[in-house]
């Protein structure tokens, strides 16, 4: 082989690993606190096609799970598009406590960019809506025309402080988990919760 050659079969393998990084691990998720994570419940909720699409890739958006909807996919159960379909069932051991006031340290692994907005809140679950503003919020959120050196640092890397005026909204386990939600203008949807109390 011509050195001219073989350094052109290096660049496609190069690339190919590439792609299959793009490919195996997706976008984005949060990874501290730790987050609700997939399991049992979430499979009977959502069927084999959905399930099988969120357990492959826990950074990968929530359409890709969406378009692989099956006859086992429960929609008011699975709530896809709310907490990415994750069940509290799941993560009955893997609630977090809080204080009134506790600024919290949170990490997203964002593994591919776009450009959209994002948002993040603390949700009742059991009515899937919001209680108060959100806690933090970027109009413009993974930038993709912008190079690793630019990326602002506290879209990955941010504090949440727990209000002080949830009075006893969020005192039991499954009442609330705090959602980070992310939406790029590429039509996809990214979501991590994290459940937790205030005691
Ligand atoms: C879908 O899930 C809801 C909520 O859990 C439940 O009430 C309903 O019976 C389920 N529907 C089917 C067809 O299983
Ligand atoms: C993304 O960054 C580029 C380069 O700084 C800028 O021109 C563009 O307006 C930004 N996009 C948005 C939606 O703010
Ligand atoms: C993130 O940092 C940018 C500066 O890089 C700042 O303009 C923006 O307000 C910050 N956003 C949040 C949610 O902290
Ligand atoms: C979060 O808050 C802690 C303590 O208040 C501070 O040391 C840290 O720098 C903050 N982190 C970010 C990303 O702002
Ligand atoms: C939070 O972000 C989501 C998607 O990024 C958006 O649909 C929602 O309207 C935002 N919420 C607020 C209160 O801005
Ligand atoms: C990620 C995690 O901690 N998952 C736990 C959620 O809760 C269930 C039920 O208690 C446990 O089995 C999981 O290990």
């Amino acid at each position: 082989m011509s050195a001219f050659k073989g350094l052109y079969a290096f660049q496609l393998s190069a690339l190919g690993v590439l792609l299959l990084l793009a490919s195996a691990h997706g976008h984005g998720v949060i990874t501290k606190p730790k987050p609700r994570a997939i399991g049992a419940a979430n499979q009977a909720a959502c069927g084999e096609g959905v399930y099988g699409v969120l357990k492959k890739d826990d950074h990968g958006p929530i359409e890709s799970a969406a378009a692989k909807t099956d006859s086992g996919y429960n929609a008011t159960a699975c709530h896809l598009f709310f907490c990415r379909g994750l069940q509290f069932d799941d993560n009955k051991s893997n609630v977090q406590t809080y204080k009134a006031g506790q600024v919290v340290p949170f990490h997203v692994d964002i593994a591919a960019h776009h450009t959209g907005y994002a948002n993040v809140s603390i949700f009742n679950l059991a009515t899937q809506e919001p209680i108060g503003a959100p806690l933090v919020s970027w109009s413009v959120y993974a930038n993709d025309t912008l190079g690793p050196s630019e990326w602002p640092p506290n879209e990955s890397d941010f504090n949440v402080t727990i209000p002080s005026n949830l009075g006893t909204t969020c005192s039991k386990a499954g009442q609330c988990a705090i959602q980070w939600w992310w939406y790029g203008y590429n039509k996809q949807t990214y979501e991590s919760c994290v459940d937790f109390v205030v005691a």
